[in-house]
Parts: C-alpha cells; structure tokens; sequence
C-alpha cells in the first residue's frame, strides 16, 4: 500500500484501543509542553489574518482556540461537537489508512498525542498535536469542509478496494494539507500544512517560484507532490462548496480506472488544460536542486 508515510505499524502498540485511540491525558502535558503550543500558537496567528481562509479564521474563533496552552479535548470537543458534529480523538501518532479512514467517515479527527521539540520547530515528519490540531480542526468547525472531509473518508475507504489509494492521496494533499481558496480579496490558505508552517504560509502565498493552478479533480489525482520542502505547485479551489459538490458528485471509480492508464504529471509541470494563476518561476527548487 502505497503512503507518504513509511513506518506505520499494523497493530495499536500498547495501551491503545483496536481503533488506535487513547486517553488524550491533557492533564499529563507539561508546563514546557504547553509552552510549545503557546510559542507556536503566537507564530501563525500574528501572521494568518490577510493570509489564512475565512473558514480557517473563523474556527479559530468559534473553538476558543486562543485560549492558552495546548487544548484539553473535553472543552474543544463541546463546541467542534455543536458547530459540526466532529470530534478530535488521541492517537499515539501514525495510523493505518483504513483506520485513518475510518475515523474521518465518522466524524472523528486523529491528532497525534505529542507535541514538537524545540529542535523540530520548523520541520517534523510525523503530525503532532500543533499540526494537527491548530492545522486540520478550525476548517472542521466549518459545515462545508466538515462534509467534505467525511466524504473523503468514505471515498478513502472505497479507494482501498479499488487499489487507487496513491490518487486519492494526492487529493487530501493538495485540499486538505495544501490547498488555496480564491476569496474576493485575493488567494488565501487553507490547508493544514500551510498554515500550521511559519515559512510556508508566506512561501505559498508570496513566492513567485510556485505554480498556482486552478482545481481540477481528475488532473490532482494524478499529481505527483513532494513531502520534503514546499511545493513546487498549489491548487486553487473557488470555494468550499466547489470542493465538496466536485468531489461528492464524482463517479471516482472509473476515474480511477481512466488516471491508470495515464501517466502521473510531474510536480511542476503545467499542462494545456492548466487554469493557470500563475506560472512559477521554480526559482526555489532549482537553487535548491
Ligand atoms: N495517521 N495520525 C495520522 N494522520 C494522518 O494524517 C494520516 C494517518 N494515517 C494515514 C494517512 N494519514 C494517509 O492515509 C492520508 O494522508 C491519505
Ligand atoms: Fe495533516
């Protein structure tokens, strides 16, 4: 099964439940472990206003997310509960696909129950609970991406029995980890690896090295993407419902069978299909080739 993560085992390792949850434990977390989220927390919100989505702002709000410290379930849940019936849950760190699946089908976010050190301030491979919780949970508070990310579990799980779990994959890439929204005062960010990174959310904005590339489903699935650096290629969406509509009114099944038979589309490369936003000049990559 191919995933962008190689080292997940198969079994919960002890003390997890058969679904890989465990006890978030808040009252475990340290002074400094709070104070990591807190340093964190202050880096990315001085800079989403003008930058990050509506949607993403107003989670923000609606979750108390301001609130200091790294946030006790018990209280978040209560209102993610009320404003779109999802949960976050515990889990020790990497799923397995299925279950990952799984959970999202059912309206419940894993977050990795560990936060970063000081030493992985800018980079760590594996989600924590800043990445995942300050990242993916404010769009969950809102109901479009909410039913989108349920409908992305649902087609994730169906994408195992079609063996098109690499196309579906790209898709959360490139909407949920690294996704732009055309808003009317210009591009903005929504995806949870953007805005949970201090340099990327200016990099996938400001950058002239980037292409930005208007949404197109069929043409995502087959993108490939680059787990390493930022990328070299953002997808656009006109809004939330766009996203949802597109991707709960799709037949993915022969779209599956049709983007086999081609071959993937190399990072930066612009096709004569492409709505192009702008054409990047690579500039990064290259220098750093
Ligand atoms: N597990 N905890 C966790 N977080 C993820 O984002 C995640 C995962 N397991 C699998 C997985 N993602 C992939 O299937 C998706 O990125 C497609
Ligand atoms: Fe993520």
């Amino acid at each position: 099964m191919e995933s962008r993560f190689t080292h997940v085992h198969d079994t919960p390792p002890p003390g997890a439940a058969a679904d890989w949850t465990i006890s978030q434990n808040w009252d475990a977390f340290t002074a400094g472990e709070h104070a990591m989220w807190d340093r964190l927390f202050a880096r990315q919100s001085d800079m989403l206003p003008g930058r990050a989505a509506d949607a993403f702002l107003r989670g923000i709000d609606v979750l108390r997310l301001e609130k200091p410290g790294i946030p006790d379930y018990r209280e978040l849940n209560a209102r993610l509960m009320a404003a779109t019936g999802w949960q976050v849950i515990a889990v020790p760190g990497l799923v397995p696909d299925d279950v990952f699946f799984d959970h999202l089908a059912n309206r419940r976010f894993p977050a990795g129950n560990f936060i970063r050190t000081p030493e992985q301030l800018d980079y760590l491979e594996e989600p924590d609970v800043f990445h995942d919780v300050f990242g993916h949970v404010p769009m969950l508070a809102d109901p479009v991406f909410a039913d989108y990310m349920v409908a992305y579990g649902m087609g994730g799980l169906r994408s195992l029995k079609f063996d098109a779990l690499k196309q579906l994959a790209r898709l959360y890439w490139y909407t949920v980890e690294f996704g732009l929204i055309r808003e009317a005062e210009g591009l903005r960010i929504y995806g949870a690896g953007i805005v949970s990174s201090y340099a990327e959310s200016v990099f996938a904005l400001d950058s002239d090295s980037p292409n930005r590339i208007g949404f197109d489903l069929a043409r995502v699935m087959r993108t490939d993407y680059r787990i390493d650096d930022f990328q070299q290629n953002y997808f656009v969406i006109d809004s939330l419902d766009q996203l949802l509509s597109t991707t709960v009114n799709t037949d993915f099944a022969p779209l599956y069978a049709a983007n086999a038979a081609l071959s993937s589309i190399p990072i930066a490369d612009i096709l004569p299909g492409d709505a192009v936003i702008t054409r990047g000049t690579q500039d990064y990559a290259a220098a750093k080739a």
